[in-house]
């Protein structure tokens, strides 16, 4: 198939997800064509079956905003026209499911039909997209979208709730690359983190308020209390200053790094010994994930999807949002007991491996093509 995938290229979830999936389908041997402004992050080797066309917008000095959509939904024209694609598969819904929706419009007039599937990944439904800002060209591109997918059960009851919704949305879970996360710890890398044998615990996001990072650092003042540790947090985002700020304020800093963005995470996660993932909402939680992969168990909320892959008391434990006791006590059983924190990093890597890629990259294949079989009849 000849597969059109528009996202966001940054560190954010939905656009990892994105990439990852093109990937795959491009190592399948589909032919694989990102439309995004700016080469994704995850995107860096070489495969003949991938293509990347940046979305240019002009500048005008009539705008103060420049018209992102309408630059994307030409370009989506353009590249599905140039390349005769088969399928477009847009990934967070503002604003590529409406960017899709005028694409489409416009190819049909031309006599070209295509499907576009959206997926929803989370804030594009739980905090941006049912602002009444966008609220509806939401709802009215999603039910315009020929398939729609969510990355949990969580986020598929959200998107009812919260918008009308005539279509049934097929949950597709989150998936990971069991394979590249099964990495062996770099042991000198370990010791310029944890010089004196520490524990390390870990924290990775976009650092958005959602995310609750102070919360982390509440958390890991508690466990430093008790277990020798140290705490890396990976990423970089709006809150990192505030972070900052309180391991200053509490003395902690030298037992926090703040590593910026990373693109190797599996050598990261291949050295910790605890995920920290506070945050308010997460549709799904893909960083969890990966840090389950990679045999690291996650102490997280119990917010939004997350139940649905941290399993309490096998995979990790679950708090409230912002119940930093209950967070902290469990993160603090699980270090201080060696044989109970390895029985949890081998049931981590046990119930990530039912999120292999291997398994749901086929279930994308066979939703692109019931989508082809409806649109050829
Ligand atoms: O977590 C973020 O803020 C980034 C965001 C995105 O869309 O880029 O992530 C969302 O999509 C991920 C991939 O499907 C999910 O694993 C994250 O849970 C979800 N984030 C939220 O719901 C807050």
């Amino acid at each position: 198939m000849r597969i059109g995938i528009v996202c966001y290229p940054t560190f954010g979830g939905s656009g990892v997800l994105a990439t990852e999936l093109g990937k795959a389908l491009a190592d399948k041997g589909h032919q694989v064509h990102f439309i995004t402004y700016q080469q994704p992050v995850r995107l860096s080797e070489f495969n003949a079956n991938i293509y990347y066309h940046e979305v240019l917008v002009p500048t005008y000095p009539l705008f103060d905003y420049p018209p992102y959509e309408t630059a994307l939904a030409s370009t989506m024209v353009d590249v599905i026209v140039n390349n005769n694609l088969d399928l477009l598969h847009v990934h967070y819904a503002v604003p590529h499911a409406s960017a899709g929706y005028m694409a489409k419009m416009i190819l049909a007039k031309q006599g070209k039909h295509i499907p576009v599937i959206t997926t929803l990944h989370g804030t594009d439904i739980t905090l941006v997209g049912k602002d009444k800002t966008f609220a509806p060209v939401v709802t009215f591109s999603i039910n315009e979208s020929d398939a729609i997918t969510a990355v949990s059960e969580n986020l598929r009851d959200e998107t009812y709730k919260n918008f009308v919704v005539e279509k049934e949305i097929q949950v597709i879970q989150n998936f990971v690359d069991f394979k590249r996360f099964r990495k062996k710890p770099i042991d000198a890398f370990r010791r310029v983190i944890a010089p004196n044998g520490e524990k390390i615990v870990m924290h990775a996001s976009n650092f958005r308020k959602i995310k609750r990072v102070g919360d982390v650092v509440k958390i890991f003042e508690k466990i430093s209390k008790k277990v020798p540790s140290k705490l890396l947090f990976v990423g970089d985002g709006p809150e990192r200053a505030m972070a900052e700020g309180m391991c200053r304020d509490l003395g902690l800093c030298d037992d926090m790094r703040f590593v910026g963005r990373q693109e190797q995470m599996e050598d990261i996660l291949a050295i910790s010994d605890l995920f920290l993932l506070t945050s308010e909402y997460e549709s799904f939680g893909l960083a969890a994930l990966e840090a389950m992969a990679a045999g690291v168990p996650v102490i997280s909320t119990n917010a939004g999807g997350l139940p649905e892959i941290n399993v309490e008391g096998v995979t990790g434990f679950l708090g409230n949002i912002g119940d930093i006791d209950t967070m902290s006590e469990a993160a603090i059983k699980l270090l201080s007991n060696p044989h109970l924190l390895q029985q949890f990093k081998t049931n981590a890597v046990n119930h990530a491996e039912k999120f292999d890629i291997d398994n749901v990259v086929p279930i994308y294949e066979e939703l692109y093509m019931k989508q082809l079989e409806a649109i050829n009849n």
